[in-house]
């Protein structure tokens, strides 16, 4: 396998509600913080990373269409916005780099109104149910895959 260009840069987004990550429903999402979150990725990562959460929409499409031609790869939690935002998952079509799709939460397990992500559509890969251990499986696994395609 090719070695990975260790400047490899890799987006992290963050949807709606995460800033809360830690105090908000923690029998479901757990008591780490998104700066905490943050903090485990930066310690894991072989390249520069963006970290970014926004609770407004068009901002995650701002940042997801910023990506294009700067990220070599796009870990999304796109939160509540899963579930409905045709304008996040054309932003991460529009992206058109490889995409983790990620969920603290195992949503396939989850209530109605939390299990039908759209956003798999445009995701290379979907990772859910590892808590906010999670974020940090997704930086390897997409190293491996931008490795692979090397
Ligand atoms: C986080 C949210 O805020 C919910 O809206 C999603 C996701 C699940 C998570 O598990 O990380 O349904």
């Amino acid at each position: 396998m090719e070695e990975l260009d260790d400047r490899a840069t890799i987006h992290i987004v963050n949807g709606p509600n995460l800033n809360t990550l830690g105090v908000r429903e923690p029998e479901i999402y757990g008591r780490t913080t998104l700066a905490e979150i943050e903090g485990w990725c930066r310690d894991a990562a072989r390249g520069p990373i963006e970290f970014m959460q926004s609770n407004i929409e068009g901002e995650i499409v701002n940042m997801l269409q910023a990506a294009r031609g700067t990220a070599d790869g796009v870990i999304i939690n796109p939160a509540g916005y899963s579930f409905y935002s045709v304008a996040v998952l054309d932003a991460l079509k529009f992206y058109g780099g490889p995409v983790i799709e990620l969920h603290i939460s195992n949503i396939h397990a989850r209530d109605e109104d939390h299990r039908h992500s759209i956003m798999s559509k445009a995701a290379t890969a979907v990772i859910a149910g590892l808590g906010a251990r999670g974020y940090v499986t997704a930086l390897h696994a997409m190293y491996d895959l931008l490795e692979a395609r090397a």
